[in-house]
């Protein structure tokens, strides 16, 4: 039996290289050997405020970014969120068999709602359409970064809830995917390396986008702070920001971290940060000559509309079944 694999990125601002590193770039391995699904997940970004033509502009240029990193259409399904209602559905029934009290306790909860003015009902029930997004497709296994981690927790809470409520494997339990720190699992910010990389942070300094030019990586990776000493090794506790520019380069240039330690032995910071931004340049040259393709009128709408006609049915399987042992009425035709 082929693995189900689901996971969703937000189109909340523009793609990092932590989004590339931690999550993009296992997509396309894993979509050599498992049947993939890769949804822009445009109902999450509206739990917080979104100006609509952003918001618009972002969801295509999102899934632009999943086939320019090497998502085949014809491999893996991509597509919007919101273009299958039984996202939305599910995401309600669900929350009538979560609590308050796990939802509260989420930290990406209390982190987001401590920087915004208000917060929506969405922002918290948040994790409640996540686990919607993944059980309605009967996953096997999820890949994304750490930060995620409680989340899937949750969404695997919440299916063994009710199919011990029912006696019957109405969801499949699904795993994580998530790759260790040193494999790209999370990346820091540049400018403060005890924050992950976040697209939607408010000061882009700290962020290296997907679709960043040339001399903007070069400034930014310049202006990255880096610890005291001279010495570059690894020390994910004492040496943070070095170790997460280490490990940048080390998925980015395909060399160990040893090997990087070995050939910047004595050479002090500046060589090694000119080097690393060439390297980043060049990981997301290629990604950036795809985008700029991608983004002829008409190409990604035919991708998202083929995906929409391949995940409906499946989505619509797992609805049904539920509403069904919930007790729902089926449609009624006259
Ligand atoms: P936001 O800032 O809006 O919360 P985000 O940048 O955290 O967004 P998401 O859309 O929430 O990105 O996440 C998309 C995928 O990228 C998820 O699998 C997430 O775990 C992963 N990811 C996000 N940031 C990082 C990071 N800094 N390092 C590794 N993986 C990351
Ligand atoms: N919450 C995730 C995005 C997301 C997701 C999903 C990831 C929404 N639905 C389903 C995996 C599976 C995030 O903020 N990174």
């Amino acid at each position: 039996m082929v693995k189900r694999v689901f996971s969703g990125v937000q189109p909340s601002g523009s793609l990092t290289i932590g989004n590339y590193l931690g999550a993009l770039r296992n997509f396309t391995k894993l979509q050599h050997e498992a049947e993939c699904l890769f949804c822009v997940v445009d109902l999450h970004a509206l739990t917080v405020p979104q100006d609509p033509k952003e918001l618009y502009q972002r969801t295509l240029d999102v899934a632009r970014i999943f086939v320019a990193c090497g998502i085949d259409p014809k491999l893996a399904t991509v597509f919007i969120q919101s273009h299958v209602p039984a996202h939305a559905e599910m995401s309600w029934l669900l929350e009538c068999s979560s609590y308050v009290g796990e939802l509260r306790r989420m930290t990406q909860y209390k982190e987001k709602s401590s920087k915004q003015e208000v917060v929506t009902a969405g922002l918290f029930t948040y994790p409640v359409l996540m686990a919607a997004d993944i059980l309605l497709y009967q996953t096997d296994e999820v890949p994304v970064g750490e930060d995620q981690k409680q989340h899937l927790e949750l969404a695997r809470d919440i299916a063994i809830r009710v199919n011990n409520r029912f006696d019957e494997e109405i969801f499949k339990v699904p795993e994580p995917y998530i790759p260790p720190k040193i494999a790209g699992g999370r990346i820091m910010n540049l400018q403060d390396p005890t924050e992950k990389m976040s697209k939607s942070a408010e000061n882009p300094r700290g962020n290296i986008a997907i679709l960043d030019p040339p001399d903007a990586i070069q400034q930014k990776i310049r202006s990255a702070v880096t610890d005291s000493g001279r010495e570059i090794y690894y020390d994910e506790e004492n040496k943070a920001a070095i170790s997460n520019l280490m490990v940048i380069y080390s998925l980015c240039s395909d060399q160990s971290l040893e090997e990087i330690q070995e050939r910047y032995a004595g050479s002090g910071y500046g060589q090694f940060k000119k080097d690393l931004a060439e390297v980043v340049v060049e990981t997301l040259r290629p990604i950036q000559e795809r985008f700029e393709e991608l983004s002829r009128p008409g190409v990604i709408e035919a991708i998202l509309a083929q995906g929409r006609k391949k995940a409906e049915p499946l989505a619509l399987a797992t609805l049904e079944r539920f509403q069904d042992r919930l007790g729902l009425l089926p449609l009624l035709r006259s």
